[in-house]
């Protein structure tokens, strides 16, 4: 049986190429960069998400967050609004994409920022986990976590039929062909903004969680995964709940699988 204890420990750069050894050495040298007192910014992208967004920028606690950047999607409902008024900066992104979203977030957080924390819109990542999923980079044990939902749990209709295999069979594949067996692609996740910077993410659509994955392990980069808890989101979903939102989510998530093995 799987342990947790193996999964949350480090990785090996086993399937790690770096470039050269220098390129390999130096971004090493900047991950394990102590961090005295870390500035962390959460990134949320959202797509009409006026039901939640407010409580879920409240519901971060602002004792370890000093920035929350919302990447607005040119909704058309009052969530640019609300997200402003709980206290979030936000950036609106006319290119349609969770991908294009996070991007123009990351673009607005400041330049201090030492961790950047992803989390969904729609009240789904619980808030109280937060501490949990930044500890293990601030202690110097990782350099990006995900909130994994498979080592955690999902509320009863939390996560969708489809929504489940896709993620078994994206997982299946990145160990086959990256040598590193994550269980989840959740969208709760923390990395540290030098890793970040290191990865230049080009995704603009659903393939962003799986590209940060994979060019984290390509780059040897520590990766953990630690147990979080899904809850059932509030409103409609955009992805998973509709028949092309899973379809355009796999084809990219697909897509970016084999991408990422041009960029090694
Ligand atoms: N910016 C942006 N956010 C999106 C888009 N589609 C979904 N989202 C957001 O991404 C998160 C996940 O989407 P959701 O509909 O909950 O997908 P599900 O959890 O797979 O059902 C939510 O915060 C959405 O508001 C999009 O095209 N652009
Ligand atoms: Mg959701």
């Amino acid at each position: 049986m799987r342990s947790t204890s193996r999964l949350t420990r480090p990785v090996e750069n086993r399937n790690a190429r770096p470039t050269s050894i220098s390129q390999f050495s130096v971004l090493n040298s900047q991950f394990r960069r102590k961090i005295p007192s870390p500035r962390i910014a959460v990134i949320i992208p959202a797509l009409d998400e006026q039901e939640s967004i407010e409580a879920v920028v409240r519901s971060i606690d602002r004792g370890l967050v000093a920035q929350i950047v919302v990447g607005d999607n040119g909704s058309s409902d009052r969530t640019a609004e609300l997200a402003r008024a709980a206290g979030a900066t936000v950036v609106v992104e006319r290119d349609r994409g969770y991908g294009a979203a996070c991007a123009a977030a990351l673009a607005l957080i400041d330049s201090s920022t030492d961790v950047v924390v992803f989390m969904d819109a729609d009240g789904s990542d619980a808030p109280s986990e937060m501490a949990a999923l930044v500890a293990p980079i601030l202690e110097e044990r990782a350099d990006l976590v995900i909130g994994s939902r498979i080592l955690g749990s999902a509320e009863w209709g939390a996560m969708t039929p489809p929504q489940r295999f896709g993620n078994w069979l994206a997982t299946r594949l990145m160990a086959m062909l990256y040598h590193h067996r994550y269980t989840d692609l959740g969208p709760y996740r923390a990395i540290r903004r030098t890793l970040l910077d290191a990865i230049e993410m080009r995704d603009r659509r659903f393939g962003w969680t799986v590209e940060m994955q994979l060019r984290a392990l390509q780059l040897g980069a520590r990766v953990i995964e630690v147990p979080a808890t899904y809850r059932r989101r509030v409103g409609h979903s955009k992805i998973s709940g509709t028949i092309s939102g899973v379809a355009k989510a796999g084809f990219w998530i697909l897509f970016t699988i084999f991408r990422c093995l041009r960029r090694r």
